[in-house]
């Protein structure tokens, strides 16, 4: 059978990279891009689907004979907290929706993007392992604990295959993030480029883990190939990139622009972001699907400047 994909909140930062990915694997009439919104700069099948509708989902599942489904909309962390009960509906609905249209519809594959901040006070904060406990402080990261519960719940219940992946924070040039905890690390490389000061919403010393937008693309696509007795772990696998620290990106930052200024206004994100782990083990995604991330902070630093100054040309 032919593969045809279906992705969930395809315009937000992750998903406009992977749409184009998956559309140079597959083909554009194979990919079904959609969004809650339509996007003016969508090229290919664009559908909108409000997520929280599940005969939208499986209308459009069966009109184009849809194989797997990658479930990307959400609201992150930091805006989840503005209206934790709206989040939680939000979160928890629409991936109880995918995974019933996916049930129903036979879908073959379903992806769905778990996070960081599924972790709490009571994980070791470095190198954290996949089983740490789970004991998150933001409606986000409850979100998150749950979608992968319910993920493993249908794989044992149904045999689904479900597969999830842990993002770290996420640093790419293709577009701005919106509501999460980590968004410092992609705002800081626009002021640099700007030539503009800093202020960061964090901690000089406030470390996370973060990953260069092509490794938590390529993660996902590899998470989703892997052969199927490969994925033990059917709730999600940690996925490391590097971690750094607000005073350590900004000296990268200063290679290249030595004049860059940074000051620290922390907010209530450095709170979530105290919950959350420093850094991140992925052994068991390197030991069961073969991951290995290839951007250290300098490549990161080196590409984000380089796009973006061709972006503000
Ligand atoms: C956020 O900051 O909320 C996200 C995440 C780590 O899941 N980037």
């Amino acid at each position: 059978m032919d593969t045809i994909v279906l992705i969930i909140g395809a315009n937000g930062q992750v998903g406009k990279v992977l749409t184009q990915t998956l559309q140079d694997k597959y083909g554009k009439e194979s990919v079904i891009v959609s969004d809650i919104r339509n996007s003016e700069d969508s090229d290919g099948i664009f559908e909108v689907i409000d997520a929280t509708d599940i005969d939208r989902i499986k209308e459009v599942v069966v009109q184009y004979k849809v194989t797997q489904i990658y479930h990307l909309a959400a609201i992150l962390s930091a805006k989840g907290e503005e209206n934790p009960l709206k989040t939680w509906n939000i979160n928890v609905k629409t991936w109880l929706n995918v995974l019933e249209v996916s049930r129903l519809c036979n879908i073959e594959r379903v992806f769905y993007p778990s996070s960081i901040a599924v972790f709490g006070n009571n994980a070791p904060r470095n190198n954290t392992p996949n089983n740490a406990y789970l004991d998150p402080t933001t409606v986000y990261g409850i979100s998150k604990v749950d979608g992968e519960n319910w993920a493993q719940y249908y794989h044992i219940k149904y045999g689904l295959d479900v597969r999830s992946i842990r993002y770290p924070g996420i640093i790419g040039y293709q577009s701005l993030p919106g509501g999460g905890t980590t968004d410092y690390a992609v705002d800081i490389y626009h002021k640099a480029v700007l030539e503009e000061d800093f202020t960061c919403f964090l901690n000089e010393d406030t470390a996370l883990p973060m990953i260069f937008i092509d490794d938590a693309v390529r993660a996902t696509i590899e998470i989703m190939e892997a052969p199927t007795e490969n994925i033990k772990v059917r709730t999600s696998y940690n996925l490391g990139g590097i971690s750094f620290s607000p005073k350590e990106i900004a000296s990268e930052i200063r290679e290249i622009y030595p004049e860059f200024k940074i000051d620290y206004k922390p907010d209530f994100r450095q709170d979530i972001a105290e919950d959350w782990p420093k850094s991140i083990d992925d052994s068991e995604a390197k030991m069961d699907w073969g991951w290995k991330p290839k951007y250290d902070l300098w490549a990161i630093t080196e590409t984000m400047i380089r796009e973006l100054k061709e972006q503000y040309k």
